[in-house]
């Protein structure tokens, strides 16, 4: 079943209500916690050696399974994983960026950092973005670092040509909540970046810009990707 379009208007609202600026004047997409995802084939130009995931979310629930918002390397957790954003269950409930550098797997060479996903007020608008620099795990949420630790295995990301994911990986992790204008760069953005850019559209040639799913087209099947790469995203 398909994945819902939600129409975002940007006129009356207030920042942590909506994705504020021009991001707001599309679309987003409803995802319904039980069996709606988009899957992005595996392509050279989403397996950076560094990384920044940025998008927008509003979650309806504190989950008590974990639930993805992105993740490259699914199917087989501890075989394939690459990176990811998600929240923990209650028995670990954080807000979370992980990493699996090298060629060790996740036994190895899999780390993450995060905050208690309680930090999100439910039914409001978060910018979240998780970079990783080779060496450093960072969280900003609505651009405001809010965590960060060295890697315990620093290196580059570890790929094993998986499909990328939005919104579930595997198992019983969907996603349960809205998502909006998701991107994925090649490198470590800074602070400074991250919040000149979290409320804008950008072009999708902007250097450095590997993947940019904006949710605008507000109907149909595909998510497009917006940069030259075109990895469009199926809707399921
Ligand atoms: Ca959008
Ligand atoms: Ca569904």
């Amino acid at each position: 079943m398909k994945v819902l379009y939600i129409i975002l208007v940007s006129v009356v609202f207030l920042f942590a209500q909506s994705p504020v600026g021009d991001v707001a004047s599309g679309c987003a997409l409803q995802f319904d916690g039980i069996d709606d995802y988009i899957e992005v084939a595996d392509d050279p130009s989403l397996s950076p050696n560094q990384i920044s995931i940025e998008c927008w979310i509003k979650i309806n629930n504190y989950p008590s399974v974990y639930r993805k918002i992105l993740a490259k390397g699914v199917n087989d957790w501890s075989s394939y994983i690459s990176y990811l954003l998600s929240f923990g269950p209650s028995s670990l409930p954080i807000l979370y960026i992980g990493i699996t550098t090298n060629s060790g797997g996740y036994s190895c060479c899999y780390d993450y950092v995060g905050v208690p996903y309680t930090t999100l007020d439910l039914n409001e608008w978060y910018h979240v973005c998780g970079t990783f620099d080779g060496t450093t795990l960072r969280l900003y949420l609505n651009g405001i670092e809010v965590a960060s630790k060295t890697h315990k295995s620093p290196g580059n990301i570890y790929y094993a040509n998986r499909p990328l994911r939005i919104g579930w990986a595997y198992a019983s992790e969907y996603f349960d909540g809205q998502i909006d204008e998701v991107r994925i760069w090649n490198r470590a953005l800074t602070p400074e970046e991250i919040r000149a850019n979290m409320c804008r559209r950008l072009r999708g040639n902007e250097p450095g810009l590997v993947g940019y799913w904006r949710f605008d087209e507000c109907t149909g099947s595909i998510a497009f990707d917006a940069t030259p790469n075109a990895n469009h995203g199926t809707l399921y």
